[in-house]
């Protein structure tokens, strides 16, 4: 069983007046991020005005009103300074939404202002030892300009320690092959997401095995089962196209299975993962030979107290390394536009 701390966490949400923030809040507070024994304080940012106001009023009263034994304090705050002021654990959720006719390289300059100034107060007066999860689009990006403003001139943050999340991506891989196996989710094992998250992302069900259940010793090769044409006509455009889908179906974004995957990806980062693969996107050391020093998606093992390990000693098809090499280049190319923006 992976050990949990109980002693008290500070953990940071930015954009804790939005979809995500309203699905992630409660499940926060009642443990299901750090584990049931570890008390938490939740300091949480917003736009000023309207938003920190909503939040301040209607939010905390709901907070207050579940009565959770581990929730010992809540901050409503329009100032970051205050709002990372010695934080353990941020969620950065909060971002510039892509507005009618923006281009991506329009939402990757404007939210590369705004991660530019979380990134310095989260470098000037976080925890040394804080754990980033960047959830706000264009993730990956937000994750480097935060990186390059908290661990660089006078930041105390270790880029190793910031991170930006694909969960959502890979548990939406591992339904779908669940579904087409008719089995349980965690009779799936590694599968992963390679790259960016955005479309060039890389679903990979080339290493995935499908195991009837925890002690099967003959797992199965999840590609030979549901077949080569399913996966290609079917898997990797649902995979690839699921947020549109949702927004399609129900008028509004994929807030609560975007939450469920950020508590997934911290929860896993901080208490471990007994094996199994995940997939986070990570400060690349150059593995698998993504470029060096971008936030890239790699398959990784993670052991209690936010340890993470990318996968070693995969070999790519030449399909799969291709596409690698498509969405590490857009990696390069988003990062340009925006360090250009933040004087990099
Ligand atoms: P909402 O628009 O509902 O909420 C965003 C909130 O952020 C708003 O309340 C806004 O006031 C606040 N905000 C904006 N700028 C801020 C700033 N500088 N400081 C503090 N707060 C700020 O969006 P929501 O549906 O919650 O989505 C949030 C972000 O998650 C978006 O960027 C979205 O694209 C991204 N997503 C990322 C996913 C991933 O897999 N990495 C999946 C889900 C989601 O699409």
């Amino acid at each position: 069983m992976a050990s949990q701390s109980h002693e008290l966490k500070r953990v940071t949400v930015t954009g804790a007046a939005g979809a995500i923030g309203y699905a992630l809040l409660f499940r926060i507070a009642s443990g299901q991020l750090l584990g049931p024994n570890t008390p938490v304080e939740l300091r949480l940012l917003e736009l000023p005005g309207k938003p920190v106001e909503a939040l301040g009023r209607g939010v905390f009263m709901e907070l207050t009103d579940c009565a959770f034994p581990l929730l010992k304090n809540v901050i409503c705050t329009s100032d970051a300074y205050e709002a990372f002021d010695n934080c353990d654990v941020a969620l950065l959720v909060g971002a510039r939404p892509r507005g009618k006719g923006m281009q991506r390289a329009d939402l990757l300059r404007a939210n590369a202002k705004i991660f530019k100034e979380q990134g310095t107060a989260i470098g000037r007066v976080a925890s040394p030892d804080v754990h980033v999860a960047v959830v706000g689009n264009p993730a990956n990006t937000n994750a480097l300009i935060t990186s390059r403003f908290a661990c660089t001139a006078g930041g105390r943050a270790d880029p190793r320690n910031i991170t930006a999340m694909t969960r959502l991506d890979h548990n939406r891989g591992v339904a779908q092959l669940a579904q087409c196996l008719r089995c349980g989710p965690t009779s799936i094992e590694r599968f992963c997401i390679w790259g960016n998250h955005s479309d060039s992302m890389v679903p990979d069900v080339s290493n995935t095995v499908y195991r009837k259940h925890l002690d099967d010793d003959n797992p199965q090769p999840v590609a030979k089962l549901v077949g080569e044409s399913w996966i290609k006509e079917k898997f990797l455009p649902v995979v690839k196209k699921r947020g549109s889908a949702v927004i399609a179906a129900r008028g509004a974004s994929s807030a609560a299975s975007a939450a469920n995957a950020a508590i997934g990806h911290v929860h896993d980062w901080a208490l471990g993962t007994d094996g199994r693969w995940t997939s986070m996107s990570i400060y690349s050391e150059g593995q698998y030979g993504a470029p060096y020093g971008v936030y890239c998606s790699f398959p990784v093992t993670c052991t209690p107290g936010f340890n993470y390990k990318v996968v070693p000693g995969l070999k790519m098809d030449a399909e799969t390394e291709s596409a690698f090499a498509k969405t590490t280049a857009e990696l390069v190319h988003e990062r340009d536009i925006a360090f250009k923006e933040v004087g990099l």
